[in-house]
Order: structure tokens, then C-alpha cells, then sequence
């Protein structure tokens, strides 16, 4: 016969998750487990106590339809609950002068029946005065603890346990017992921690379901299920639904060592969690009813619901708390222009919005540190090696575990939260919390578990359970959820401020330039305006010397003074493009719709470009189409850009230079082509530069031409570009885009 998987599998600290309480295969003592075929509704499998309890022999049961067995009422009502999809309720019936509670759970194929004796049930009005009093008795004007104080109270009074305790679960589930109301002479347990391995995740999985549990006698002789393996679906039946369900011999073997008879044990879940469990120990053994076991249930509840009433208030008045601090923070941090100044030397600090040892700041590279926290170099050497890795928060209690570096400064920063802001990857807001120097009292050691036979480690529960004091080594007070809230609401001002103070930053630097720009246009514009005037007397008396003078004058001096004529006429044509430069920078714009072509033929017309550049061929594209512009400037732009053009190519054997345009991208892209000089490509920036000339000396000009052509379009926020080759020409494009952007 095929042996079910429990009583085989040896149970070692490697596997200890792995024990199938659910399928233990074993009834307790004092109630009957039946197992009926969901279809047919008859009995597949039944605990063999069911002889001794209902005095009706096993074989006769297996196979019988459930209306033969249970008394047809109770059988029937099931049937019918079933048929309609109704939930199914305990019901109570008679055999001989016994009475009896028949609790019905689903469990896949199965409808599971937990059979005990029904107890002394209360009368509805002693029911409901339970009740009353647990509702009027818990309440969350205290502290947690407080809390937790009262509803063990209430447990010892409601069901008279010799030692009834609270215990709460850690983020890692070791537990400690926070609460505890107990007979005096039992030894107190108050404050003792035990390790998450004392109620393994399979058992805390069937609390989250069950909820509340009684092991009536500990010392029992649990009742195998018969047929061990299910006829119908050839396994070991999951009887996790039955609060009758057998215990685990390693939880029997703890429990007799500490000397309990019986216990009874409640789920707390909070926000849909295991927050921690209502421990009931006996002496002896005692077995509390369904409806008592149901009124403990909903005491949980109701703890449960001012539980979760407590936290949130309490996140409430923390975070108002730390919303205060914060608030002031980010008046610092406005006020001020250096952020860091701002978090770290004014009162308050940003190590002030949450409960921690001290902080750092890494910014840019450098670290600035508040409190007590590890040396600077050491903070930068966590945040390259270890926080790079991480994502933009983080948290732990205990940094040594993840980042072994981190024992060397475990007193000041065993715990640690930190954030990562602003736009380079490694600025970081970091909080550290020193390592919990309390010493923890464990319930046994929690080291030494197993026992080792063969070679292999065996579990066994701790024989020992005389207080165990451990001190936590490395570990800090954990970071709770207000503390998160309070950093994340920091860094979302912090880098609101951050960004907010670079738009500040390249708005002032932008207007600043505008400024300085509008500053050397009027400066260059009196400057050249001033010029004129002595220009205009130098090139006046150079012309007289030259006229009445002339032969009075030396070869030497006549030399001279063609040179100050000559010089006086280029000094003028500056002025004159300084002028017209200034000029675009301080006009506004009078936009309208321009013929470009027309303006193209006033611009070689202008040039006179027949008589001073005959040999030249010039074309221009009969559909140059109309474009946008302020005429005076748009002309400016096409005149510089074809005096260039011809002049560039003046010199070559078949000088030709071509007007015409392209569309790229719904935009019209005018060009004005030369087959001239060219000039090296690295230039094409820097020719559109003031007085930058790339060109040889052999052409005349000031460099201002194509710096008032650039000037011109990015004043219609268009683009300038040109391309060139030496020797090769050069083609000069441009857009005017044809709206305001
Ligand atoms: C179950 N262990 C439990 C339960 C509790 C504890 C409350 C649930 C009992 C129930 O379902 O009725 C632990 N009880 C405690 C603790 C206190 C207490 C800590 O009163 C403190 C005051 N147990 C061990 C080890 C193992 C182990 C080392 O100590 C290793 C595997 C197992 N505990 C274990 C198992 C169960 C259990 C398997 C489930 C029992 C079951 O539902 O069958």
C-alpha cells in the first residue's frame, strides 16, 4: 500500500518550510474528520476515532452515502445548500444523548466534515453580551502596546487560558511576545523573541484562511484517516480546511516541552497580512466550542480593525510631524541658493525629519555629512559600490548583510534609507540608523536547532527554553512606512527646487545675454557712429591735399595720401556694416509677404553686377517661390549673400553663380551657388562669426557681410548653413520659416 508522503518525510532545518501539514492524514482526539465525494456526497475517508465517538463502525461509514450516516436533516441541508450554491453552515445534531457540531468546509473535490462535541453552547443573549463586551472593551485611545494588553486581558477573561499572549511578527518573521496576561506561577514570557523557524510559512499560510485553531489536548493520540489515500483521487487528501487536522509532531514535541496541555491560537492580519497571532496556553487539556472559537474570531477582527485604525493614525501624526520639518526645509532650501547649504547648516537639518543617527548628502561628487555617520570616504565608496545598484530607493535594517564593508561602521549605520536625486547618477540623500544596542531575549537558542544523526542535520524543537539573551549584531531599529513617506515627499521638493533653479539659472544667463548683446550693439553702434565724424574730417583734408595740393606734394607723400583716401573709403564701408549689423539686432521685425525673386533681381541689379562682373553667369530659378520676412532685412541677407557669391568667383576662368531653392520637408530651402574660391569646410561656423574672413586677402571685405546674413535669419528664427570645398565653390542655404514659432 502506497504510504502517504508525511510519515516518510524526515523533516530536517534545510526542509523545515517543506512539512505538509496539510496533509498530515490525522484527525485530533476529540472530533471526527469525514471526508465526503463532493458529487455523490458520499464518505470517501473518515478519522478512525469515529468508532469511539459515534459508536458506529468505520467500515460501515466508507462508501455510505452521508444521508446514512449523519442524521437526514443535517445530511440534507447540506445536500441542498450545495445543490444552490449557498454557503454552507455548521449544524447541530444528536446521537443518542450526545450533542454534536458538524462544521463543513470545501477543500477542492472534498466537502470536509469537522465533527466534535458541540460544548456548552451560550445562550443567544450571553452570545451577544460577549460580543458587546469585546467591542466596548478594546479600544485604541492607548498605545499599541496598550492595545495588545487589553485584548490578552480580554482573551484570559473571555476563555480562561492559563497563559494567554500577543505575539507580533517582524518584516522577517521572528516574533516576540508583546503582550501577555498569564496565572502567577507560570514564569513570565513577556518580551521574548523567537525565530521565524518556530511557525513555519506553511502553518502562517492556513492562519491567513483559518484564523483561529485549538489543540484541545496536547498529549492526544492523534487519529489516522482512513483509507490513508483518497479512493477518489488516488493522493492524500488536503485537509488544511479542518481545525480538527492533526498537529505536527515537531509543534506537539515544542509544545510538551514547555509544558502545555492545550492551546488556542488566533490569527491577527493586518492590511491583509499576518501582523501577529493571540497564543492561548494550558496546563491541561481544555477544548473551547465552535461559537466561543468564532467569538475569539471576531475579537481578532475588531483588534484588528483598531490596529489598522492605530497605524494610520499614527503614520498621521508622524508624517504631520515630519511634514513640518520638511516644510521649513524647503523655505531654507528657496531662500538659499546652495541646496546642500540649505539641507545641511540651518536649523533645522534634513537628519530632522525622520528618527535616524545622521545623514550625507553626495552631490557632484562630494559629501556632506550631519550627525554621526560613517567617515566621508567610506559614504563614497558605499554609494559607487553598493547604492549605484540599487534603484532610486532604498532601505535596510541591517546594511552589513547585504554589504559586508558596512560591519566596519555597523554602530553607526546598521540601518540605512537613502534616495537618489537630481540629474547625475550618483547624488544621493542618505539617513543611517545606528545598530540596535538593546539585547534581544530569545525564547532558546536560536542557533542551535537541529540535532545531527547520520550526518544530517535533524530539526527538533529547542529542549531548552530558559531565557536566551542574544545581542543583535548589526542590526538597527527598522525604517517604517512614515519614514519612507517622509524622505519620498523631501525628494520630490528637492528635486522640484532643484529643477525649478535650473530653468532660474538658464532664464537669468539667457537674459544676461540678450542684455550684453543689446549693450555691444549700442556700444558698436555710437562707436561707429562716433567714427564718422573724424572719418569724415580725415578723408575731407586727405581729398583736398589730393586736389589742390597735389603737385606740391612729394612722390612719398602723394603715395600717403592715396593710401588715407583709400583707407578712409574702407574704413566707411565698415561703419556702414557695423551700422546695418547693430541695426537688425536692435529693429524689430515688420513681417510680410516677400517676393524673394524680385528681391533676388533688385539684389544683382544693386550689385550693378553687368558692368562690375561681366564674365559672370547668373541664374536664377524662375519659381523662387515667396516667403515671409521683413523686406529690409530679407534683403540685406540676399544682397550680402550674392556680393559674395560674385566676388568669390570673380576671379575664376567661367565664374557662375545660381539662385534657386528646394523643398525639404514642406519647407522651402533657398540657395545662392558660386563655382569660386570655396574655402576649407572645418570653417563653416566660424565664417558666419563677427569679422571672422576666411577668404584670401585677395578679396575686399570686412567679415561683417555673412555675420548680418546669420544675424538676419536667426532674427526670423530660421537657418543658415553653408557648404564648400576649396577651390570648389560654395553653396550658401537658407530657411525662412513662413509663421511665428
Ligand atoms: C506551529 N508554532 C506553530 C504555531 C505556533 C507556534 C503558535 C501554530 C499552532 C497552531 O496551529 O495551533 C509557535 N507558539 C509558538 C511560539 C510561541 C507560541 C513561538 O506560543 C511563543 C510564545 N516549530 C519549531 C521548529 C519547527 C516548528 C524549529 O519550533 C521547525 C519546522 C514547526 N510549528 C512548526 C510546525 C507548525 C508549527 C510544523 C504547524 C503545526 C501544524 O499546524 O500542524
Amino acid at each position: 500500500m502506497a504510504t502517504g508522503a508525511y510519515s516518510e518525510q524526515e523533516i530536517t532545518l534545510t526542509n523545515c518550510d517543506r512539512e505538509p501539514i496539510h496533509i498530515i492524514g490525522k484527525a485530533q482526539e476529540h472530533g471526527v474528520i469525514m471526508i465526503c465525494d463532493l458529487n455523490t456526497l458520499s464518505v470517501s475517508q473518515c478519522s478512525a476515532n469515529v468508532e469511539s465517538i459515534f459508536g458506529i463502525d468505520l467500515a460501515t461509514i466508507l462508501g455510505a452515502p452521508l444521508i446514512e450516516v449523519l442524521p437526514k436533516k443535517v445530511a440534507k441541508s447540506f445536500k441542498r445548500k450545495l445543490k444552490n450554491n449557498e454557503s454552507l453552515l455548521p449544524k447541530k445534531f444528536k446521537i443518542g444523548n450526545q450533542k454534536f457540531l458538524s462544521i463543513p468546509s470545501i477543500s477542492k473535490d472534498f466537502l470536509i466534515l469537522d465533527i466534535e462535541p458541540s460544548g456548552k453552547s451560550l445562550d443567544p443573549v450571553g452570545f451577544q453580551e460577549q460580543l458587546t463586551k469585546i467591542l466596548a472593551e478594546l479600544n485604541d485611545s492607548g498605545s499599541v502596546n496598550d492595545m495588545c494588553q487589553q485584548a490578552a486581558m480580554l482573551v484570559k477573561y473571555l476563555f480562561d487560558y492559563d497563559r494567554v499572549m500577543i505575539y507580533k511578527f517582524d518584516e522577517d518573521w521572528n516574533g516576540e511576545v508583546v503582550a501577555e496576561v498569564k496565572e502567577p506561577q507560570l514564569e513570565s514570557w513577556l518580551g521574548l523573541h523567537y525565530p521565524a523557524t518556530d511557525i513555519p510559512k506553511p502553518a502562517r499560510d492556513i492562519f491567513m484562511k483559518q484564523g483561529v485553531r485549538i489543540i484541545s489536548d496536547v498529549n492526544y493520540k492523534a487519529s489516522p484517516i482512513i483509507p490513508e489515500i483518497s479512493p477518489i483521487t488516488g493522493q492524500a487528501s488536503d485537509i488544511s480546511s479542518s481545525e480538527l487536522r492533526a498537529v505536527s509532531p515537531i509543534h506537539i514535541e515544542y509544545l510538551q516541552n514547555m509544558g502545555v496541555g492545550a492551546s488556542l491560537t488566533a490569527a491577527i492580519i493586518l492590511n491583509g497580512e499576518l501582523w501577529g497571532l493571540v497564543a492561548c496556553h494550558h496546563a491541561t487539556p481544555k477544548f473551547i466550542n465552535y461559537h466561543q472559537r468564532q467569538s475569539c474570531l471576531f475579537l481578532t477582527q475588531v483588534f484588528s480593525n483598531k490596529l489598522a485604525l492605530k497605524t494610520t493614525n499614527l503614520f498621521l501624526v508622524k508624517t504631520s510631524a515630519s511634514d513640518e520639518i520638511r516644510k521649513k526645509l524647503v523655505l531654507q532650501m528657496t531662500s538659499i541658493n546652495n541646496i546642500v547649504h540649505a539641507l545641511c547648516n540651518f536649523d533645522p537639518t534634513f537628519v530632522d525629519i525622520l528618527d535616524c543617527g545622521g545623514g550625507a548628502i553626495v552631490k557632484d561628487g562630494e559629501v556632506y555629512t550631519c550627525g554621526e555617520t560613517p567617515e566621508k570616504k567610506e559614504i563614497a565608496k558605499l554609494c559607487d559600490h553598493f547604492l549605484v545598484n540599487k534603484g532610486t530607493y532604498f532601505s535596510s535594517k541591517s546594511l552589513s548583510n547585504l554589504y559586508p564593508e558596512a560591519s566596519k561602521f555597523k554602530s553607526k549605520a546598521s540601518g540605512i534609507l537613502s534616495a537618489r536625486f537630481g540629474n547625475e547618477e550618483g547624488d544621493y540623500i542618505i539617513w543611517f540608523r545606528p545598530e540596535a544596542k538593546e539585547t534581544v531575549s530569545w525564547g532558546g537558542n536560536p542557533q542551535k536547532k537541529g540535532f545531527i544523526k547520520n550526518g544530517i542535520e535533524y530539526l527538533t524543537p529547542r529542549k531548552s527554553f530558559e531565557r536566551w539573551a542574544e545581542k543583535v549584531s548589526g542590526i538597527a531599529k527598522p525604517w517604517a512606512d512614515y519614514d519612507l513617506e517622509a524622505v519620498s515627499s523631501l525628494c520630490e521638493n528637492i528635486i522640484h527646487i532643484l529643477v525649478k533653479k535650473q530653468k532660474d539659472e538658464i532664464y537669468s544667463l539667457n537674459s544676461r545675454l540678450v542684455e550684453a548683446n543689446k549693450e555691444l550693439e549700442t556700444f558698436s553702434y555710437s562707436v561707429s557712429h562716433d567714427l564718422r565724424a573724424p572719418l569724415r574730417g580725415i578723408d575731407g583734408y586727405a581729398r583736398i591735399l589730393q586736389d589742390h595740393y597735389w603737385d606740391r606734394l612729394d612722390d612719398y607723400s602723394q603715395k600717403a595720401v592715396k593710401t588715407i583716401v583709400k583707407s578712409a573709403g574702407e574704413m566707411d564701408i565698415m561703419i556702414d556694416d557695423i551700422l546695418s549689423y547693430s541695426k537688425v539686432g536692435q529693429t524689430k521685425l515688420s513681417k510680410q509677404l516677400l517676393s524673394i525673386k524680385q528681391i533676388v533681381t533688385n539684389a544683382i541689379e544693386a550689385q550693378n553686377a553687368e558692368n562690375n562682373y561681366p564674365g559672370t553667369i547668373i541664374k536664377i530659378d524662375e519659381n523662387l517661390p515667396k516667403a515671409v520676412g521683413d523686406r529690409r532685412m530679407i534683403s540685406q541677407l540676399i544682397n550680402n549673400l550674392i556680393s559674395n557669391a560674385l566676388k568669390y568667383s570673380s576671379k575664376e576662368e567661367l565664374p557662375e553663380i545660381e539662385i534657386g531653392f528646394f523643398k525639404k520637408k514642406e519647407q522651402n530651402v533657398y540657395f545662392i551657388k558660386d563655382n569660386g574660391v570655396g574655402f576649407d569646410p572645418k570653417y563653416k561656423e566660424k565664417i558666419f562669426k563677427l569679422f571672422s574672413r576666411v577668404a584670401s586677402k585677395d578679396y575686399l571685405g570686412t567679415g561683417i557681410g555673412l555675420s548680418i546674413a546669420k544675424k538676419v535669419v536667426d532674427k526670423h528664427n530660421g537657418q543658415l548653413w553653408v557648404e564648400t570645398e576649396p577651390g570648389k565653390g560654395s553653396v550658401f542655404y537658407f530657411i525662412l520659416p513662413d509663421f511665428d514659432e
